[in-house]
């Protein structure tokens, strides 16, 4: 039998064990810590996962769609979409099949009209986003990104257009001039309230992950397989953002001067700031996105004035922007699948420069300046 004593004993030593774990949860990680107990103590569900684990395999991003095509057309006085579509399904499965057509594409797209625009046909849509994408020679991985997006956005209940914005000629590529051009242009023809400018070669791997806009500018693509599915950088607002027309508008558009790789993601999420906004973001688990394998394309060398220029975004970001992008439309396609616009961006020394000799610093070593942010040096390390 245990004495008073003892018993006293074994009180204290319960309580000192207490008092640990309490130092131990609370510290920095206390949020890691509980779910992993937590994780210890939920049993399994039926598929045999724990609903904390990383789902490591999604769904077919078609399922849930076959009933919609057999659904009635159009209507006058139809009700609004659910606040949450009943369709989506969370991760999804990406891999990139060889062989795919985009024929097969506009098969399983049934309801995705000329321009490929799209209408839930059961009930009005709650939002319009257009699609933006920057484009020149990657015609591959267009058709990938064009057979997840479609589907992906139906499930959304969305109404939305889908616009490639092709550079024409050779000269340096211009991710950002594009993106003004595809602005304005995709604004021309829709009231759209919501433009999610998207690399071609980013595929969403869940779709909880729902393209409509935030009240500040949403940087879509927060956990990229590239990146560990981590956020290489807290102001990273490369890959897929997400902008009203008003945060456009606001920020002065995107920078036109950034000829080549790098630097103008970056000075697009400092305008943000600079125009009183900040970043939003979806949490980790649902901003997943598996990038196409690829290495830096011909005719998009990274730009050896990217820091210089970054270093003066605070003063330039009024001055060049939406309000001075110059192009010219050479044409518009209204394809099955997307709007195709093929734009004349120039160069930086006008949209007809006359034919001049090679830029004098070709070849020469990037220009990297001291107050080059520690972190955007890592992220440009681990593209390389
Ligand atoms: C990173 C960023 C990207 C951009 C770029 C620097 C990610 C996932 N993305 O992409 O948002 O900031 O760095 O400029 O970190 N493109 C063409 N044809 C070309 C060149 C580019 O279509 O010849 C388009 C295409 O949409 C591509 C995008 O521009 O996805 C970005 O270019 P990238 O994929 O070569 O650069 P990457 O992956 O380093
Ligand atoms: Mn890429």
């Amino acid at each position: 039998m245990l004495s008073i004593q003892s018993k006293w004993r074994y009180l204290f030593m319960f309580l000192g064990i207490q008092l640990v774990v309490m130092a131990l949860l609370s510290r920095e990680g206390y949020q890691k810590r509980v779910t992993y107990f937590i994780r210890i103590f939920r049993k399994p569900d039926a598929t045999g996962r724990n609903h904390t684990t990383p789902v490591v395999v999604g769904g077919d991003v078609y399922a849930n769609l076959s009933q919609l095509s057999r659904a009635r057309g159009h209507e006058d006085g139809m009700a609004y979409c659910p606040r949450t579509s009943p369709l989506i399904g969370g991760p999804i499965h990406v891999s990139f099949p060889s062989g795919l057509t985009l024929r097969e594409v506009e098969k399983k797209n049934p309801l995705v009209v000329r321009g490929g625009r799209y209408r839930p046909p059961d009930c009005l849509a709650r939002h319009r986003t257009a699609i933006i994408i920057p484009h020149r020679h990657r015609e591959h991985h267009l058709k990938f990104l064009l057979y997840y997006l479609h589907p992906f956005l139906q499930r959304q209940q969305l109404h939305y257009g889908i616009y490639v914005i092709h550079q024409a000629g050779n000269y340096t590529f211009n991710r950002a001039k594009l993106m003004n051009v595809g602005f304005q242009e995709a604004m021309k023809e829709e009231d759209w309230d919501c433009l999610f400018f998207h690399d071609v070669d980013l595929i969403p791997e869940d779709d909880r992950n729902t393209y409509i806009c935030d009240g500040n500018p949403k940087h879509a693509a927060i956990a990229m397989d590239k990146f560990g599915y981590k956020l290489p950088y807290k102001m990273y607002f490369g890959g897929v953002s997400a902008l009203t027309p008003l945060h456009y508008l606001k920020m002065n558009g995107f920078p036109n001067n950034y000829w080549g790789w790098g630097g103008e993601d970056d000075d697009i999420g400092a305008r943000v700031s600079l125009a009183g906004m900040y970043i939003t973001r979806p949490s980790l688990k649902v901003g997943r996105y598996k990038m196409i394998k690829h290495v830096l394309d011909k005719g998009n060398d990274r730009n050896p004035k990217r820091f210089n220029m970054l270093a003066k975004t605070r003063q330039t970001w009024k001055l060049d922007g939406m309000n001075t992008a110059e192009f010219e439309i050479i044409s518009r396609q209204h394809l099955p699948l997307y709007t195709n616009i093929t734009v004349n961006i120039g160069t930086e020394a006008g949209l007809h420069p006359p034919p001049q000799p090679p830029p004098k610093d070709a070849g020469k070593p990037a220009n990297r300046q001291s107050n080059v942010p520690a972190e955007m040096a890592a992220k440009e390390k681990q593209q390389q």
